[in-house]
C-alpha cells in the first residue's frame, strides 16, 4: 500500500512559514506553492493540504486530514475530537482580557455584567464559569481591539502577544487566562499505515527540536579544573574529554541548552576555561 499521511497547514497567516520550515528540516521535500491548496512531498509519504486555522480541528476530526498544526487556543475553543500529540515551540502567544487603560481594575469581580468582546467565546465561557462571574459576552471575529472605543463592548478577551496592539488601543492587560503555542493534533482513528508514517515524522521532528534548544560546547581546561567543569557541564552520556598537545591541558565536548550555557559561564571562566566555542547542531539524536 502507499498511503500518505495528510498534514492540514495554515494556508496564510502568522503559522504558515514556521509549519513547513519544521518539514524542510525534518528533510522532507514540500513543493513551492503558495498559490496550490493541495501538494504532495517528493521524498516522504505526506500529503500537505493548506487550510484556515480555524478549520483544521474539524477536518482532523472528520479524517479529512489525519493531523494538523495550530494554536492550541484554536483547539481548545473548537473543543473537537482530536488529540494534541505534542507541542511544537512556536507561535507562542496568550489569552488575556484587557479593559480600557483609565479603568481601575480591582480583580476579577470587575469583570461581573460587563460586556467582553472575543473571537474566543467557548474559552472565556469556560473561564467566566470557573470563576462564576457573570458576563455578556459578544462574538466578533476581528478587529476585537476596538470594540470598546466604538462602544461595542467595556473590555476584550483575544490573543495577546507583544501587548502593543493593546497599547496602541488605550487598552491594558488584567488577567492571562492561558497561554498558548503551536501544536501537531491528529485524529483519534488513524489507520496503522498512518500512525507509523506519523512516528517517522515525530522522530524527525524531536530530532529538530533538541537539536534547536542545544548547543556544542569546546572549551579548553587546566587538567587541575577537568573534574569540576564536567561536574557543571552535563553531557549527553557524559562530556568528551582529549588531551591537547600542549603539556597540561586539555579539550572538553559537550552538549548544553543556551540557557544553560549563559547559566554556567562565569563558572567555567574562573575555573580557568579558554577558548569556548558554542556551536549550533544540525540535528539531535539521542
Ligand atoms: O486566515 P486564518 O483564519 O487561517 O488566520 P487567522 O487570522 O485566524 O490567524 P493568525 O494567522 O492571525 O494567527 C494564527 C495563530 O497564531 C493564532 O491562532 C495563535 O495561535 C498564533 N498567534 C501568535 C497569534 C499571535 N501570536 C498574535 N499576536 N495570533 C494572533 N495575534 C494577533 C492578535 O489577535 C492581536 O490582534 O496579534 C495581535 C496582538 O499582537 P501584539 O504583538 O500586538 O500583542
Ligand atoms: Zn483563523
Amino acid at each position: 500500500m502507499n498511503e500518505k499521511l495528510k498534514i492540514a497547514v495554515q494556508k496564510s497567516g502568522r503559522l504558515s512559514e514556521k509549519s513547513l520550515e519544521i518539514f524542510r528540516e525534518c528533510g522532507i521535500k514540500i513543493p513551492n506553492s503558495s498559490q496550490k491548496l493541495r501538494t504532495v512531498s517528493s521524498n516522504f509519504p505526506v500529503e500537505i493540504l493548506f487550510l484556515r486555522d480555524d478549520d483544521i480541528p474539524q477536518y482532523v476530526e472528520q479524517n479529512v486530514a489525519d493531523i494538523g498544526i495550530l494554536g492550541e487556543n484554536e483547539v481548545w475553543e473548537k473543543n473537537r475530537n482530536v488529540h494534541v500529540v505534542r507541542k511544537l515551540g512556536f507561535g507562542d502567544c496568550r489569552l488575556s482580557l484587557a479593559v480600557p487603560k483609565d479603568e481601575n481594575y480591582t480583580g476579577l469581580n470587575y469583570l461581573n455584567h460587563k460586556k467582553i468582546a472575543t473571537s474566543y467565546p467557548r474559552i472565556l465561557n469556560e473561564f467566566c464559569r470557573k470563576n462564576q462571574l457573570e458576563v455578556e459576552i459578544e462574538e466578533i471575529s476581528g478587529s476585537v481591539e476596538i470594540a470598546p472605543s466604538i462602544g461595542l463592548a467595556n473590555c476584550i478577551f483575544d490573543i495577546v502577544s507583544s501587548g502593543s496592539t493593546l497599547l496602541t488601543n488605550g487598552l491594558k492587560e488584567v488577567e492571562t487566562v492561558a497561554q498558548s503555542e503551536a501544536v501537531l493534533i491528529k485524529s483519534p482513528d488513524l489507520s496503522e499505515e498512518k500512525q507509523e508514517i506519523l512516528n517517522r515524522l515525530l522522530f524527525r521532528i524531536q530530532a529538530v527540536m533538541r537539536s534547536r534548544e542545544n548547543k556544542y560546547i569546546l572549551l579548553n581546561a587546566p587538567n587541575h579544573a577537568v573534574s569540576q567543569i564536567i561536574s557543571i557541564l552535563p553531557g549527553m552520556k557524559s562530556p568528551t574529554v582529549l588531551p591537547l598537545a600542549q603539556e597540561g591541558w586539555s579539550s572538553i565536548h559537550s552538549v548544553i541548552t543556551e540557557e544553560r550555557f549563559w547559566e554556567i559561564i562565569d563558572e567555567l571562566k574562573a575555573l580557568g576555561a579558554q577558548g569556548i566555542l558554542i556551536i549550533p547542531i544540525e540535528k539531535m539524536i539521542v
